[in-house]
Order: structure tokens, then C-alpha cells, then sequence
């Protein structure tokens, strides 16, 4: 019996240790960050899935369904989402007040894949960008800020017969040594680099608090709780960089 359970958990750390990072391709030149899909440089990107629920309940594909894909360059990882979301939500006028119940797009960048505790430090970022582009982050003085310049952001609604988002994000990467105030320098993009990740959307369509909350990487609950992202970078997927 303890064999038994000492075989599966090696089976599950080995899973999780040996999880290949997914494979972001290089672009030379920036795709337009204009929330349109006429760059031809996301043809080289496979589309990934965000279909794990975090906090709510499931929506179902009208409500709440997402997919995105990413590139690279030196300067920045270059984020395309395709959203779908019925209502779009945006109840708290201030961008530093319960961000986290409107409608956002949560980007969760730990810069050098180390995983470990981020909640009030730069260990990783967790992004969550508004209705508005801005972004918005916890700082080591346990208060809400705006991280405007890591995050230039755009989306536009598209029509295929139904209505959805592009969402196009250039993100600049900063390391653990980031410093409010400081004059930080963003970190240069190179070829095999491995960076921890993950993408979420919180959806409200007009609740008092968001009503669901899905995202790219199955978490394993903690007392019950799947939502691990903004204290924990251990439970960000990975990536990495490839250039030809
Ligand atoms: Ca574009
Ligand atoms: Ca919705
Ligand atoms: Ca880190
Ligand atoms: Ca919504």
C-alpha cells in the first residue's frame, strides 16, 4: 500500500519536474500591438487552450472560452489571446480597486522560472490587465500598482459571426531584482531561456464578484484552493524561447 504510494507520487513529481516547457518561436520584427489579427507572424504560433477553472464555476463557450499564443523577441514576449465574453464588465472606476472582479486578462510572468512565494515581492509578476490596458500588480508594500510600462496592451472586438476579442500584449520582462522607484532595466530576450508562465481571464458579466476565472495550467488545490497564481509562481506552466 505505501509502495503503491510511493510509486505514484514519484510519478507525479517526475510529471511535473520533467513538464517540457512550450515552445515559443522567435520573430524578428514586433507584430502591431492593435488588438487586429492581420500580423503574419502568428502563423508561426500554435494556439494553446485556457480551459482550467480556477475560482467560479465553468462558463460555458459563450460566456467565458479563450485560446492565445506567444512570440519573442530581445525586447519582449508578444502575447495574442482570442476571447470570447458575453458581456464585457468594468464596475470599479478606480484601476486599484478589486481589479480582480472585472473583466481582465491575468499574465503571470516569473522571469527566470524559479518558481517559489510571489505575493508581496518581484519573485514573479502577476498581471492583471483591465478593460482599460492598464496593469496592475501587488508590491512588496502589500498595495495595488500600476505597471503601465512593463505592459502595452490593446484589444478590439472582431466578428466571425459571433463577437470576440483579440487581445495583443507586448511584455517586458524584469527580473527579481526589480525595485519600486528604481531606474530598472527590463531584461534582454535570448535564445533557450526558459520563463514560468501562465494566462487567465476573469469574467464578470454584472456580479458583485467575478464570476469565473479560467486560465492555461491545471493547479493542484490547497485546502480547496485553486487559486495559487498570485502567491505561488510554482504553479505557472513554462516556456521556452526557440530561434531558428
Ligand atoms: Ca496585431
Ligand atoms: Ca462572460
Ligand atoms: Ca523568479
Ligand atoms: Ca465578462
Amino acid at each position: 500500500m505505501f509502495r503503491a504510494i510511493n510509486i505514484l507520487s514519484l510519478m507525479l513529481v517526475s510529471h511535473f519536474a520533467l513538464a517540457t516547457p512550450l515552445v515559443v518561436p522567435y520573430t524578428e520584427r514586433a507584430p502591431s500591438i492593435d488588438g487586429l489579427d492581420n500580423d503574419p507572424q502568428w502563423q508561426a504560433a500554435a494556439w494553446r487552450p485556457m480551459d482550467q477553472l480556477m475560482v467560479g464555476s465553468m462558463p460555458d463557450a459563450t460566456d467565458f472560452s479563450g485560446e492565445y499564443r506567444l512570440l519573442w523577441n530581445e525586447k519582449a514576449l508578444y502575447l495574442q489571446a482570442k476571447i470570447q465574453d458575453d458581456v464585457l464588465f468594468d464596475s470599479h472606476a478606480n484601476p486599484l480597486t478589486q481589479y480582480w472582479d472585472d473583466d481582465a486578462l491575468e499574465i503571470f510572468i516569473d522571469e527566470d522560472a524559479s518558481g517559489g512565494d510571489h505575493q508581496y515581492n518581484y519573485n514573479a509578476f502577476a498581471y492583471h490587465v483591465a478593460l482599460d490596458n492598464q496593469a496592475i500588480d501587488i508590491g512588496p508594500d502589500q498595495k495595488p500598482h500600476a505597471y503601465n510600462s512593463h505592459i502595452q496592451s490593446r484589444w478590439q472586438r472582431q466578428n466571425d459571426g459571433e463577437y470576440y476579442l483579440i487581445w495583443e500584449v507586448a511584455i517586458t520582462l524584469y527580473g527579481d531584482d526589480y525595485q519600486d522607484g528604481a531606474d530598472n532595466q527590463p531584461v534582454s530576450l535570448t535564445p533557450g531561456k526558459i520563463i514560468g508562465f501562465m494566462l487567465a481571464y476573469c469574467d464578470n458579466d454584472g456580479s458583485a464578484e467575478r464570476e469565473h476565472f479560467v486560465g492555461s495550467q491545471a493547479i493542484t488545490p490547497v485546502n480547496g484552493d485553486k487559486n495559487r497564481g498570485w502567491i505561488d509562481a510554482s504553479v505557472f506552466g513554462k516556456i521556452q524561447l526557440k530561434k531558428p
